[in-house]
């Protein structure tokens, strides 16, 4: 076997592993993190179960950090009130970007790692099968049910060689990306194999990993090795390691290879992670803003390269330059060793071991700005600035351009400065907060901004209504429930959400689906690619959208639409996609039977302007019932076995 299936294997509650079929899988851990937390701890909490029934769940706060008014913080409290309440660990504001926090303190080798956000697969880096899905499904984790999936095919990316200097793990998933796209992972484990690995370190697999999420696939999963155990051992935690490998004769459904050593640094230029291009061919574009950070790139190697770099220069005149630390751990040792007074003294604004600007959190470029991040996504508008073109790139790349003011080739620049990596960390928990043994007397306080979540009904007859809008390939969640500054403090506020949803496509949209009393949405392929925010089918679901009618979906999001009771309709013919308009009627008879139908392999008929068009809903016996319920929340309180 190859190590995705040894995982989902050791793991399995239901299902044979065919792939495409439908499996569940036990969780042994989960992770929330505020943006996505509060609605799935609300979720959670409408299931009414007292504690949490995995090994471990916890709780971060490190999305809403800006608290420019008091709604970021009345969120914080609900969490850590709540999670305390229901054996939740806390990990409070100031500690860190969830994935790094949790590969640092909590990942363990052929554990299952469940998190509502799509970056969660970074712990495949050590050995576990972490997957990001919908607040919803996370939140019946904690309760101690399965999480279901399709199983997904194996692709195995077989290293050879070794990175050259100044070429990053970043440039190897990059290099990925320009290969096989933004849906080129879907439905897929991406398997590292090949006697490139041992040369790569846990955090740039962390790397590797976290940007997996980019290509739309379900995980990526590294083996558990020695470089493994001597990542868990500088951190005080050797107990936890165990080995895992593929066995010699593993098959795999795809092949892919790479030879590190031919690798050069590479860019992904607006507005998409794929849109790939190597960074000597486009060198010399002027730059006015660098953010080094981010869940992908804020390791304590990541910055201790750009700190090597950076030691003795100055951030070119025009240049504003932030590093964002992704942990307290890293922020710490950076200060310990002389790292941080290096960084401070070329002129790096140094910001608090969170998202910040990977999520729009402040520093929104200027307009037209040229913005270098070495982040994981850069679509359209996500940086706060529609104008701004942003390129992902390594923290090699993004430092030595901060230092020349234009898009450099780091290889062009010199040595790479060595740095020492400690053999121990200073460990220090003192901002995780354990949960107590029993949570009974704790009183959970929710501020105003906390409104009730939108609940979807099982469907009844006929569904009728317009196309509210017709969209194109590669909608994000990002187009679909915008997150910025302005709009992220209202996470736990559905109804004025709402308001935003899909305006980077069509600022009326909401509006009209109000005024219209709801109707469908139509689009091309991969939507909803991107977040696994759960609002992006929650605010739908509040506009009154019955069904989303698209040529294919992405996995979270088809996942969390059905969740939240929202048919994801494929059309069968591109004839009827192309014959769609804004403003058509859509009708779907006897929608209860069709959708029963549709789980024993029938086409779904939907007349749109009176004439049929070919669709297919894609459902397995149980998302039938979850459909017919109105829903996961609806389906799991009706099956609760307690
Ligand atoms: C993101 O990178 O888009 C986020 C913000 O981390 C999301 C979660 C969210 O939308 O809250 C994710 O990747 O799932
Ligand atoms: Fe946070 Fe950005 Fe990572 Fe999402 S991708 S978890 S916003 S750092």
């Amino acid at each position: 076997m190859n190590i995705a299936q040894k995982l989902i294997k050791s793991h399995l509650v239901h299902g044979d592993m065919t792939p495409g079929g439908e499996i569940a899988i036990r969780i042994d851990q989960t992770l929330t993190q505020d943006s996505t937390g509060t609605m799935a701890y609300l979720q959670f909490e409408a299931m009414g179960i007292d504690r949490v029934k995995t090994k471990r769940s916890v709780a971060y706060i490190d999305h809403n950090m800006l608290q420019s008014g008091s709604e970021n913080a009345d969120d914080h409290k609900y969490i850590r009130t709540v999670a305390a309440k229901h054996g939740i660990w806390f990990s409070r504001p100031g500690n860190g970007i969830c994935h790094q926090v949790q590969l640092e303190r909590f990942s363990v080798p052929g554990q299952t790692l469940l998190g509502s956000d799509s970056h969660t697969p970074t712990c495949g880096a050590a050995g576990m099968l972490a997957i990001g899905a919908g607040g919803l499904d996370v939140a019946v984790a904690m309760g101690g049910g399965a999480y279901y999936l399709a199983m997904p095919r194996v692709c195995r990316v077989y290293l050879t060689g070794e990175l050259n200097k100044m070429v990053a793990a970043k440039d190897v998933i990059l290099e990925l990306l320009r290969r096989m796209s933004v849906k080129g992972g879907v439905g897929k484990i991406i398997e590292y194999a090949g006697p490139g690995v041992k040369t790569l370190s846990v955090p740039e697999r962390a790397t590797i990993a976290n940007m997996g999420a980019e290509l739309g696939a379900t995980t990526t999963v590294f083996p558990s090795d020695e470089r493994t155990y001597e990542f868990l051992a500088a951190r005080g935690r050797e107990a936890d390691w165990s080995p895992l490998c593929a066995d010699a004769d593993a098959v795999y459904d795809e092949e892919v290879e790479i030879d590190l050593s031919s690798l050069h640094p590479m860019a992904a230029q607006h507005h998409s992670p794929d849109n790939v291009a190597p960074v000597a061919e486009i060198a010399g574009i002027k730059v006015d803003q660098v953010c080094i950070g981010s869940c992908t790139n804020s390791s304590f190697c990541d910055l201790m390269r750009v700190a090597g770099i950076l030691d003795g220069r100055h951030v070119a005149p025009d240049v504003s330059l932030t590093i964002s630390p992704g942990s307290r751990q890293v922020l710490k040792a950076l200060a310990m060793n002389g790292a941080l007074a290096k960084l401070v003294a070329a002129g790096a604004r140094v910001l608090e071991c969170a998202c910040g600007p990977c999520i729009g959190m402040g520093q929104a470029p200027a307009t037209n700005a040229v913005s270098l991040r070495t982040f994981n996504r850069n679509f359209y508008g996500r940086s706060g600035t529609p104008s701004a073109s942003v390129y992902l790139v390594s923290p090699e790349t993004a430092a030595v351009s901060a230092v020349t003011g234009v898009l450099t080739d780091p290889e062009t620049y010199g040595a790479e400065p060595p740095y020492d990596v400690p053999e121990r960390f200073t460990i220090d928990d003192g901002m995780l907060i354990a949960p107590p043994a029993d949570g009974g007397g704790i009183e959970v306080v929710r501020g105003p901004n906390i409104k009730p979540f939108p609940r979807a009904s099982a469907p009844a007859g006929t569904l009728s209504g317009e196309a509210l809008i017709k969209l194109g390939d590669n909608i994000t969640t990002d187009h679909i429930m915008p997150s910025n500054a302005k709009l992220l403090p209202f996470r736990s506020n559905v109804p004025f959400l709402a308001n935003f949803c899909l305006a980077p496509c069509d600022e009326g949209f909401a509006a009209r689906a109000l005024e219209k009393g709801g109707g469908f949405i139509v689009a091309g392929e991969n939507y909803g690619q991107g977040s696994s925010r759960e609002h992006a089918a929650l605010a739908p679901l509040y506009l009154g959208v019955k069904a989303v009618l698209a040529k294919s979906f992405a996995r979270i999001h088809r996942a969390n639409l059905m969740n939240n009771g929202i048919l994801p309709l494929e059309f069968t013919d591109d004839a009827d996609y192309d014959a769609a308009c804004e403003g058509c009627s859509v009708e779907i008879e006897d929608a209860p039977a069709q959708i029963a139908a549709a789980a024993e392999g029938a086409p779904v008929v939907v007349k749109i302007n009176g004439r049929p068009a070919g669709m297919k809903l894609d459902i397995t016996p149980r998302q039938r019932d979850i459909l017919l319920a109105g829903g996961l929340l609806n389906y799991t309180r009706e099956h609760r076995e307690d």
